[in-house]
Parts: structure tokens; C-alpha cells; sequence
């Protein structure tokens, strides 16, 4: 608010303005100038140029004189993620390292002592262990903007992503990362190292797992949690029904691969841009699949496996086995929200893929979505305990999947009970062989002992063209189980309840 012809007048008015100020938020300053005298003049185009660039209102209240409540939870966010090793106080380390990011430059040993000897002047708690606790960190930004050093605070902010009514940016929040059809996203090493480091960071008893509060905790910089009660029947938990590290590591695979735009999204509110220019270093776009194909080798390292089957035939229990979950402790985790997913890493090879699995109910094979038949691989899963089942899997087969390059494994669950004779023209065996698959597998949610069935689902995924994997490969029956265990070592007659079904006549 700018009073002009001040040469006019020997009484101030500024009494009035300030009221004008306290009452309307709006104003962020007040000056009396005059173009005759050129009295104030420059000082007015300084307080009009930083009423844009570093305005006081978003900041501080001026009716109470506190930070406003929006820029204190910034504040909080910022002192969350710089708090590297989570103990509540910004170290002189950690201070540094904030200063540097934000400044381009260290603060001297003697600037930090002088920071901590203000803030312990003005805030009894705000110096703890010789570090800055929230309190302090929080009077520090408040002493700024009393002191007029507004654009201290707003470089801070602005560092952080915020926009000039303290929200994130949407630049910040969504950098665009385009995605061709055919390919995939993925984690990529810097990521993983980021969201690993915050694991530490906040599993605090060390015991590998998050506790409902340390996961809490961990999300505390983000605006929701991003992850259901569902997030527990879609991982690894420990006998608590909490999230392990393996766990943790595979949703956080599952977000990037399912919703690329809330991986980056939450990458931004957890802090990876402290660290890094852009989330894009944290999520890769893989090579599109057709080339993969031709060139029969591939770099990715999540597998989509689409289970698919009638209600009730155990694609849930099915599932729940890759996370090493069987019936009798599924029965005790009655408690947890279904999900249609489950991920855990699987051995190929040498090294560790993760085998995504998504359960597919269809009551009738022609209620099947397009969608429902883009996978790595694909399991159409019968109950061998049910005569009627099996018919879903070969007319799903015969309709959608016959000449397809999905690589396919039919699977028996319940396999534990007595096997019924299918209702279908065929045996599932000779169903299989004549249309050039690897024989059924059976599987069943009583026994806990790990099978390899998820294994050999992983092998075909990402090796489309292995033997146990074509199902347009000429080879007979006994020559696909053959070179199954000679390549990859997984034995199809090792499975107990396979031995058994094998030699029945
Ligand atoms: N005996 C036995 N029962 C099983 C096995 N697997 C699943 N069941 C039972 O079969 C029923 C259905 O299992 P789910 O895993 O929920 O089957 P689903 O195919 O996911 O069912 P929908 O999602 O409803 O289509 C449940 O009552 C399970 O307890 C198994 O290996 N052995
Ligand atoms: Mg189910």
C-alpha cells in the first residue's frame, strides 16, 4: 500500500496503514513516497519486487505473529527429510549438507554456532544434543521473516518444490516420463538405493520390518499413505503382519510398474529431489517387448503372470503361495483385506527377477477383457478336485490363448485332495500334449514346502522361447519335461502330488 505526495505532508499516516495491514492479509507492506522529493522511491519498487518474489502472507500470521500452519507443516516436511538419521535433531552434518543443497554453499563452523546461540536465545528447546531440534528449526525460519529475510525461507521452500501458496508443484510432483506401448517401468538402481535408505531410516528396532507406526512415520512427508491395508496381502509380511524389507522393496516395484505417475508423485514428497534433479533417474522405461523377442534376451526385471480360473478354484491361495503362505496361515490372517495381486522376488537363473501375479476370476471365458490377456505369462489354474473345471481352462485356452506368444502353464490347485476325472473330452495331460504345452502342475495351499512352480513361471517370462515356455515348440510331451531339467534344473515329476498323478494310470 503506497501513501504518495508524502512532500505534502508533515504527519505520518502509517498508523492507519498498519491497521489496513493487520487486517487485510493482502498487504504486505506499507510506504509513504513522493515523486517530487523522490522520497522512498526506490524503497518502494524494492517492496513491490518482493511482495512478488518472497511474499510475507503465505509465511506468517501477522494477527497472531506465527507461522502461518501451511508453511509450518512445509517446514516440518523439510526438517523430516533432511533428518537423515531420524533422531528428531538436525546435526551439524545434516545442517550442513541442508545448507549446501539449498545455498550452494557450506555454512563455516563459527555460522553454525551463531545459528544454534540465536535460536537458543528465542526457543528453550530449540538446541538439543548441539543440534536443531523441529522447535529450533521452526524459530529459525520465524526469526527470518521477522528480521525481513523473507527470501531466506523462500529459497528453502522453493527447494522443496513449493509454489507461493506453499503447495507442491505440479512440475515437481508429475515430471512427465513417457511410455511406449509394449514397454514397462521399473526402479531403477539410484531408486532402489533411495526408498532403501528410507527403509533404514525409519526402521528404527533395526528388526527388519516396519511396525504400523514406523511405516506411518516413514510416509509422515507425504500427504496420504499410498499403499491400502490391502499392501499386506500383496507382499511379504513377518509374523506380525508386518511389512519386511523384501516386502517393502516389491510394493514399491508394484507401484512403479502398475502407476508410474504415483511412484514419481511419492518419490517427490519422500525427498528424492533433496538428492537428485529429476525422479526420472529413479524409474526406467523398459525396452519395448517385441524387440526383446526378437532379439530373445531381455533387461527387465518384473514379470506380469496372469492367474486365471472360475470362482473358487484357489487362484487366491494360489497367489498367497509365491509369498510362501499357506492355507492354515492364511486362515489366520483372516483379518486382512483381499488383493488381487502379489509380488515377491524369484530366483532366474542366478539372479533375482520379481514375479508380479495378478488374479483373474471369470465366471465364462468370453467375459475376458483384452486387458486380461496382456501378460509375461499366463496360468489358467482348475480345481483338480472339481470335474467340471478343467473346461474353463481348455476353452479359455482354445479361444484366446492358441497361437498367442504368452507363455502358458495350466495349473491343478487342491491338488492335496482326490483328483476327479475332468468332465472334458480330454484328460488336462492330454489336452496339454497334444497342444504342444508342459503338463499340468499341481499345486496345493495345504502344504507349505516351497514348490517351483513360481520359479519355472519366472523362467518362462522372461525366457519366452526356453522350451518350458513355447507353446509352439514341435517337441513332444516327455522332450519339454526333459529339457525343462536339463536348462533350468526345475523337475516337473519333482512335485509330490505330480509323482503321484503321473503314475496313475
Ligand atoms: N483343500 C484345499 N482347499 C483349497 C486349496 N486352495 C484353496 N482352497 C479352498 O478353496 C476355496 C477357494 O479358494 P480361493 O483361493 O479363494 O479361490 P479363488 O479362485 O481365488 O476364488 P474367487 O476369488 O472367489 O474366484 C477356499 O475355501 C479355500 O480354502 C487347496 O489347495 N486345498
Ligand atoms: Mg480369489
Amino acid at each position: 500500500m503506497v501513501g504518495t505526495k508524502a512532500d505534502l505532508t508533515e504527519e505520518s499516516t502509517l498508523d492507519t496503514a498498519v491497521e489496513a495491514m493487520n487486517k487485510y492479509i493482502e498487504v504486505e507492506t506499507c510506504v509513504e513516497c513522493s515523486a517530487r522529493t523522490m522520497k522512498n522511491i526506490s524503497e518502494m519498487f524494492y517492496y513491490a519486487q518482493k511482495a512478488v518474489l518472497h511474499p510475507t502472507a503465505p509465511l506468517f500470521d501477522a494477527s497472531t505473529k506465527e507461522l502461518t500452519s501451511v508453511c509450518k507443516a512445509a517446514i516440518e516436511r523439510i526438517f523430516t527429510i533432511c533428518d537423515a538419521d531420524n533422531d528428531g535433531i538436525l546435526s551439524d552434518f545434516e545442517l550442513n549438507n541442508f545448507q549446501k543443497k539449498c545455498f550452494n554453499a557450506p555454512l563455516v563452523a563459527e555460522s553454525l554456532q551463531d545459528v544454534k546461540d540465536v535460536v537458543r536465545k528465542y526457543c528453550t528447546n530449540g538446541v538439543v544434543n548441539n543440534g536443531l531440534s523441529l522447535e529450533g528449526f521452526l524459530t529459525l525460519h520465524l526469526l527470518f521473516i521477522q528480521r525481513g529475510r523473507h527470501e531466506t525461507t523462500w529459497t528453502v521452500l522453493r527447494k522443496f518444490g513449493y509454489d507461493d501458496s506453499l503447495q507442491l508443484t505440479k512440475d515437481y510432483l508429475y515430471p512427465r516420463l513417457h511410455v511406449e506401448p509394449g514397454c514397462t517401468t521399473e526402479l531403477t538402481h539410484l531408486g532402489y538405493q533411495f526408498l532403501q535408505t528410507l527403509f533404514e531410516k525409519h526402521d528404527k528396532d533395526k528388526d527388519g520390518c516396519l511396525s504400523p507406526t514406523e511405516l506411518q512415520q516413514l510416509f509422515s512427508t507425504c500427504p496420504f499413505l499410498p499403499w491400502g491395508d490391502d499392501v499386506l496381502s500383496t507382499v511379504q509380511t513377518n509374523k506380525q503382519n508386518w511389512i519386511t524389507n523384501t516386502g517393502y522393496l516389491a510394493q514399491w516395484t508394484l507401484t512403479t510398474y502398475l502407476d508410474k505417475e504415483r511412484a514419481l508423485e511419492y518419490l517427490a514428497y519422500l525427498g528424492y529431489l533433496f538428492e537428485h534433479d529429476t525422479q526420472r533417474t529413479a524409474i526406467c522405461v523398459t525396452r519395448e517387448k517385441s524387440i526383446d523377442r526378437v532379439k530373445k534376451q531381455t533387461n527387465r526385471n518384473v514379470f506380469l503372470c496372469h492367474v486365471i480360473g472360475p470362482k473358487g478354484v484357489g487362484k487366491t491361495h494360489f497367489l498367497q503361495g509365491l509369498l510362501g503362505r499357506s492355507m492354515a496361515s492364511l486362515k489366520s490372517k483372516n483379518t486382512f483385506p483381499s488383493s488381487s495381486y502379489t509380488i515377491n522376488p524369484v530366483k532366474v537363473y542366478a539372479t533375482e527377477k520379481y514375479l508380479l501375479m495378478r488374479e483373474i476370476d471369470a465366471e465364462i471365458t468370453e467375459l475376458l477383457n483384452p486387458g486380461d490377456l496382456e501378460c509375461d505369462v499366463a496360468c489358467l489354474v482348475y480345481d483338480a478336485s472339481n470335474p467340471e473345471s478343467f473346461k474353463f481352462c481348455a476353452t479359455t485356452y482354445d479361444k484366446h490363448f492358441k497361437g498367442s506368444n504368452i507363455p502358458l502353464l495350466m495349473v491343478a490347485c487342491k491338488a492335496e485332495q482326490t483328483h476327479v476325472k475332468q468332465s472334458y473330452g480330454v484328460t488336462p495331460e492330454e489336452f496339454c500334449k497334444a497342444n504342444g504345452l508342459a503338463p499340468p502342475q499341481f499345486y496345493s495351499a495345504v502344504d507349505t514346502n516351497p514348490t517351483n512352480l513360481y520359479t519355472s513361471l519366472a523362467i518362462m517370462a522372461a525366457h519366452p522361447h526356453s522350451p518350458l515356455a513355447s507353446s509352439e515348440v514341435s517337441m513332444g510331451w516327455m522332450k519339454i519335461a526333459a529339457g525343462l531339467a536339463l536348462a533350468i534344473g526345475v523337475i516337473f515329476g519333482l512335485y509330490r502330488y505330480n509323482k503321484v498323478r503321473l503314475s496313475q494310470p
